[in-house]
């Protein structure tokens, strides 16, 4: 079912300013219909237009290439490692902010959503005196929570206004136990640093999506439901989490799951009344290494890896971790670089998009609402409002005939000659009399804006 109120409240407020001129009708139309399968559209133009995140990760290192096809392909960003505790200050209290801020700024330029990865993190990446620090303290609890919201301030303070998503806490679970992971936190806070964590970033960040962010969990395994009970237990108790991120590394030397398994440990995630990410996808070549055609197979891993997120409503999003085969941390870290080269990502080494690139478009496709039904969406409800009497006048016949027309069309591909007509749908609508004048005009107006009528 058609739904323009999906589109959010900016083009909503675009459209109603939009209405208001007669709109031009252009004569290059480039619009494609980024719904369907196969079409010609960018990964990120299909999740904006599926209303869903795709992102990737950036790092210092990257090349420019890279950077490019960041800014093309996805819509959103996570920092490999810059915005780590340890990595942006090596020692308690002595930041370093040049990588942070620049991958910031690389977001924000370019439009792109930023995920603020990680605030706490207790196994790995820390300060290296954290530990020492706390320990020396006459009341190590105190410390540590002094520590922890002085950490917090300082990178909400900074980030915040630019952070839609942050993943307070990382990994707390054991690696694939069912009991809270020993670390620094652990030891001077006790299971409390959980709810301290969160407490700490609504207070600073209170518009922010708040994360626990955890992995293998891609499998079925008591681990899951740990993991539902902890967060279902921090949630009950008022501890504000708004959604968990499943990682999703697909380490070689680990059988894969099915796409319904897939689904169904999202869903039971989901069922918690939280929002789900896919915070880290790879999928590691090794597991194709005997097909004839391993690439075909990884695709098809990966687009039921996106499927299974797209069939889940409180799925919003996706992030691989990394963008380009030559760029794994797969290909370092013991025992996965056994299997070197993983070739996980979605871009080969010379940055061609594989494979897998389609597949995930066509997967994310399947959440977006075809422009036409869009239409016949806009057709029903101008007839509704002229039934109910709240649209009157002649021309609203002139309004129905042109956008179901423009329907027609849009299922033929024929995206210039539906724009022209619903062009005058909206000059229609507008001549129309009765209260719902300008609801009628904006819904026209925002399918225009969609298809990107006046752009050339
Ligand atoms: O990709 C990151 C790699 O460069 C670092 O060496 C490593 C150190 O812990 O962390 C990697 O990223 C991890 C992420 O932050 C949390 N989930 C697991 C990721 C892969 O280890």
């Amino acid at each position: 079912m058609a739904s323009i109120s999906a589109r959010g409240g900016l083009l909503v407020a675009a459209a109603t300013a939009a209405a208001l001129l007669a709109p031009a009708v252009s004569g290059a139309i480039v619009a494609r219909d980024c719904a369907r399968p196969g079409a010609a559209c960018t990964i990120a133009e299909t999740a904006r237009r599926a209303g869903v995140h795709f992102g990737a990760i950036a790092s210092s290192g990257q090349s420019d290439a890279e950077r490019a096809l960041l800014a093309e392909h996805f819509t959103s960003v996570t920092a490999e490692n810059a915005m780590k505790w340890g990595e942006i200050a090596p020692r308690v209290g002595n930041y370093g902010f040049a990588d942070a801020d620049e991958i910031a700024a690389f977001a924000e330029t370019n439009g792109m959503r930023l995920r603020g990865h990680t605030l706490a993190w207790g196994v790995m990446q820390m300060p290296s005196d954290l530990a020492s620090t706390v320990a020396a303290a006459a009341d190590p609890a105190a410390r540590m929570s002094e520590l922890l919201g002085e950490h917090f301030g300082t990178m909400v303070g900074r980030y915040g206004a630019r952070v839609a998503q942050w993943d307070v806490v990382n990994e707390p679970l054991e690696v694939a136990g069912t009991v809270l992971a020993k670390n620094v936190f652990l030891d001077a806070l006790g299971p409390g640093y959980l709810g301290l964590s969160f407490a700490l970033a609504r207070a600073l960040a209170p518009g922010a999506s708040l994360y626990l962010n955890e992995y293998v969990l891609s499998w079925p395994s008591p681990k899951l439901a740990a993991l539902r009970t902890l967060v279902g237990d921090l949630r009950a108790g008022g501890v504000p989490i708004d959604g968990v991120g499943i990682q999703g590394h697909f380490y070689p030397f680990f059988p894969l799951p099915d796409r319904a398994t897939m689904e169904q440990e999202l869903r039971a995630i989901a069922d918690l009344g939280v929002e789900i990410e896919i915070t880290e996808l790879d999928v590691s070549s090794w597991h194709f290494r005997d097909d004839p055609d391993p690439l075909a197979r990884q695709a098809a891993f990966f687009g039921d890896v996106v499927t299974a997120c797209m069939a889940v409503p409180s799925c919003r999003g996706i992030t691989t971790w990394g963008i380009q085969d030559g760029d794994s941390w797969l290909d370092h870290a013991p025992p996965f670089d056994l299997a070197a080269p993983n070739d996980p990502l979605l871009f080969d080494r010379d940055l061609e998009p594989k494979p897998a690139y389609a597949a995930v478009r066509d997967a994310i496709a399947t959440r977006a609402v075809p422009f036409e039904d869009e239409a016949w969406g806009v057709f029903r409800r101008v007839g509704k409002l002229r039934r109910d009497g709240l649209l009157r006048g002649p021309s609203v016949r002139t309004a129905r005939r042109v956008v179901r027309r423009a329907a027609q069309m849009l299922r033929a591909e024929r995206f210039a000659d539906a724009c022209d007509r619903l062009a005058r749908g909206v000059r229609a609508a507008n001549e129309a009399t009765g209260p719902a004048v300008a609801e009628a005009a904006v819904a026209i107006t925002a399918l225009r804006l969609g298809l990107l009528c006046d752009e050339a």
